[in-house]
């Protein structure tokens, strides 16, 4: 159990919720973060702690001499990405970079380095506009930015490294994720954190377009408790899929509630957490690019993780308006 699990980007939003999951399970944690937008604070509450080992360095650097004296590792949970789906369109080949190619070198590193387990963080992005809601993971994926191509070409890169280099690799893809330490002042933001800081600071929320439009909205620390399946699952009884024999088909493992929130109705249910009155919203033309719905299938998490969300939205906004 001294084997460490490494967590890129595990001092951002996702990745410090994922070391409080793999640290309650009893795991060594070795954090590789950049601080690019990661943040010391999101780590604090290891200080001192001699399990949470905490390494500054970018993930397509030299990552083998960035760890070196950090192993072993058991499993390596992936985070650490270009989230932007707006800068991949302005950018693409800088999302490349880190999405794919940095994925891609990390995992060589983290086979060869003798790693039995690989967790990436893909993203619902890979299925573009979904032919059904709720999406299954067996549908067609047509990503519509380079954010979303290159997060299913990392999935397709790493369904092929796994067998080929004996290392299982796990491809979750995270629906629309809020909660405790999202940003609110990043341009990229999510819309809970968006709305919830506009309606704490008095302000009107702008809905985009005519707010029908669903998205699956997951609490942070459940897709956390997602991952720490994923690192685990095939050594715990309550695990109900085989993850012995290799890399679940197909490639990607979905992380929502199932659920399908329209942004008029979250609009109406955070200003419900925050006490604000009902009128104090206005209306914007529609984003480009904009998918109508969103949601996932949960059988595939529940049969091979044995996950589920549990945490409602209300719950969930107001973990995160407490935390604001
Ligand atoms: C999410 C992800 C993105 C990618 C994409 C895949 C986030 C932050 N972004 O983009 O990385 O995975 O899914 O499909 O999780 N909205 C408003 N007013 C606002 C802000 C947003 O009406 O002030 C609307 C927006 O037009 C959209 C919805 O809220 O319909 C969600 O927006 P978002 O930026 O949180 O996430 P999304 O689904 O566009």
């Amino acid at each position: 159990m001294n084997d460490a699990v490494l967590v890129t980007g595990g001092a951002g939003f996702i990745g410090s919720h994922t070391v409080a999951t793999l640290r309650a399970a009893g795991r060594r944690v070795v954090v590789l973060d950049d601080f690019s937008t990661g943040r010391r604070e999101n780590l604090s509450e290891w200080t001192g702690d001699p399990q949470v080992e905490v390494v500054e360095g970018d993930v397509r650097g030299e990552v083998g001499l960035l760890l070196a004296g950090h192993g072993p590792f058991a499993a390596v949970v992936h985070l650490a990405a270009q989230t932007s789906v707006v800068r991949s369109i302005a950018a693409p080949i800088d999302d490349l970079d880190v999405n794919l190619r940095a994925t891609t070198r990390l995992a060589l590193w983290a086979a060869a380095a003798g790693a039995r387990r690989f967790v990436f963080a893909s993203s619902a992005a890979v299925y573009g506009e979904p032919c059904r809601v709720p999406v299954a993971e067996s549908e067609p994926t047509t990503p519509l930015s380079p954010y979303g191509a290159a997060k299913r070409a990392a999935e397709l890169y790493l369904g092929c490294l796994g067998p080929l280099h004996g290392m299982q690799t796990v491809c979750l893809r995270l629906f629309n994720v809020y909660g405790p330490r999202q940003d609110p002042k990043s341009p990229y933001s999510g819309v809970v954190a968006t709305f919830l800081a506009r309606a704490r600071a008095g302000e009107p929320l702008t809905i985009f377009g005519d707010g029908e439009q669903t998205r699956d909205l997951i609490y942070v620390g459940d897709v956390a408790r997602a991952i720490c399946l994923a690192v685990e699952a095939g050594s715990k009884e309550h695990v109900l899929g085989d993850m012995t024999a290799g890399p679940p088909e197909p490639a990607g493992i979905n992380i929502g509630t199932g659920r399908e929130v329209a942004v008029v109705e979250l609009a109406a249910a955070v200003q419900r957490a925050c006490g604000v009155k009902a009128e104090a919203i206005t209306f914007a033309p529609a984003r480009a690019g904009e998918i109508a719905r969103s949601a996932a299938t949960t059988d595939t998490a529940a049969e091979m993780l044995g996950f589920r969300a549990e945490v409602e939205l209300d719950e969930g906004l107001r973990r995160t308006a407490a935390w604001l």
